[in-house]
């Protein structure tokens, strides 16, 4: 590294340890550490921090940059939408054409009947938005006590109150004094940790029944809802057995409990199809989607609600008393139309699902035979392996030895990004990674497991 980058690299870290809070850090940790990598620019699948160093980007930035960076048509559909028109609002019976022609190509691309979109600004919105929108369903459907909506522990939903509280994460839960009243939250399809003696089948319906048991002892007529992300994301990939997904749809449909997919992760090709839902063949009534939708290029996100939903919040009338400044940004929207455009014209999806997919869930698995990992698991261009101490009986190592972070920072350290959830690695690349790249990432991931190993047997 030469001195002026050293000094620029000084520069920013000292200017960033005194006026910047970061999202879900631990600010006096970061200082001890010296402070932030900062990442000056990307190009395709690779990110360059402020010292020169090139790291391929496993998490496609933060599960969003799909078709990774320095894609010339976003920002020139960017820059164009700025000049006409940089900004109006969706309010009092104004739009835009970006918003318009938006919502047209996110109903034709969704699957089943979805006829409408409500635009938010982010993921978190979005949730947001579904609580409102069950509620002011129910209650047009005069069954206003038809409150409750169900999630699922260690669910990833958002950071907003609303988002906290539908996800099921317990830190966030006591940092906050969460979930919000009329939240309740059911044991997730986690088989690596609850499941290890039961067959996937039999356990993918135990915890589908979970659902059944909590909606029978809260009452059917109490209950509005279950949300859940079709692959659980930040949570540390969670694949749900096949069993699971049709009899979460069974009971949603014997009790009359509508159904959100969170797919803020899983839209827009992270499956193999445009929409996750679509590859456990689930059929929801709400959709939240944002990530992907724009690439990450600008913050987008939204609820796609179905026939169901939206005749009756259309027909009944009476404003629904819901917005965001930003909700449908015209240069967010233009944005998210030139990306799904590139995806259509690239036969990304397609592409993805044939040919990206099964190589990449080829290579993974067998970081299954590292001594260090429990179980390598894929779906779709989302990946996780499990760090043990004892791979025959899955036993973990210490949690004060912080293995899965001591593996990230060798993985970051060595030119590849891979997120640690407690001792489970996770990524999720973006969707025009080559077989090349996927060969450096397994490499990479192999090596920086033989690091942590070395390391956790020295102390
Ligand atoms: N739903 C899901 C399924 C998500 O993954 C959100 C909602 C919230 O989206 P916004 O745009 O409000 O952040 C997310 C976001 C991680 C991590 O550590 C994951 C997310 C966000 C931040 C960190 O993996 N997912």
């Amino acid at each position: 590294m030469s001195a002026a980058s050293q000094q620029k690299t000084d520069y920013w870290q000292s200017h960033d340890r005194q006026h910047h809070l970061h999202p879900f850090t631990d600010h006096k940790e970061l200082a001890e550490k010296g402070g932030s990598r900062i990442i000056t620019r990307a190009d395709g699948v690779y990110i360059y921090d402020s010292e020169g160093q090139e790291i391929l980007d496993g998490m496609a930035g933060l599960w969003c940059v799909n078709l990774g960076y320095g894609r010339r048509e976003l920002v020139d559909a960017a820059t164009l939408q700025m000049m006409e028109l940089p900004y109006y609002n969706n309010f009092f019976q104004c739009t835009h054409p970006p918003a318009i022609e938006l919502s047209a190509l996110l109903s034709e691309l969704s699957p089943g009947n979805f006829k409408q979109v409500f635009f938010t600004g982010s993921g978190s919105e979005a949730n947001d938005t579904q609580i409102r929108l069950i509620r002011r369903y129910w209650d047009l459907m005069d069954q206003p006590d038809k409150m409750t909506i169900i999630a699922r522990n260690n669910a990833y939903h958002g950071s907003t109150i609303a988002g906290a509280s539908l996800s099921g994460m317990s830190a966030m839960h006591e940092q906050m004094r969460l979930p919000v009243p009329g939240i309740v939250h059911i044991e997730q399809p986690h088989q690596f940790e609850l499941g290890a003696d039961l067959s996937a089948e039999e356990f993918g319906l135990r915890q589908a029944r979970l659902l059944e048991e909590k909606i029978l002892e809260l009452g059917a007529d109490k209950v509005a809802a279950f949300i859940g992300e079709p692959v659980q994301g930040a949570g540390g990939v969670i694949i749900p057995p096949d069993s699971y997904w049709p009899e979460i749809q069974r009971i949603c449909e014997e009790y009359d409990i509508l159904l959100v997919a969170d797919e803020v992760i899983t839209a827009f090709g992270r499956l193999g199809e445009w929409f996750g839902s679509t590859h456990f063949g689930i059929k929801p009534d709400l959709i939240s989607f944002a990530k992907g939708v724009t690439s990450g290029y600008l913050p987008l996100g939204g609820a796609l609600v179905s026939d169901r939903v939206s005749e009756v919040i259309v027909s009944k009338g009476g404003e629904f008393a819901h917005g965001f400044t930003y909700s449908g940004h015209p240069a967010a929207c233009a944005v998210a139309l030139a990306s799904i455009r590139i995806m259509q014209k690239e036969h990304i999806v397609e592409r993805v699902k044939k040919q990206t997919i099964p190589y990449f869930h080829e290579r993974w698995v067998t970081l299954g035979e590292h001594p260090i990992v429990g179980e390598a698991r894929s779906v779709g261009l989302m990946a996780a392996l499990e760090i043990v101490k004892d791979k025959s009986n899955r036993e973990r190592f210490h949690k004060d030895l912080g293995a899965g972070t001591r593996c990230r920072d060798f993985c970051v350290n060595n030119g590849l990004v891979m997120r640690a959830v407690g001792d489970t690695m996770i990524v999720s690349p973006p969707l025009v990674v080559e077989k090349h790249h996927i060969d450096e990432l397994v490499e990479k991931a192999w090596r920086c497991l033989d690091l942590t190993a070395a390391s956790l047997r020295t102390g």
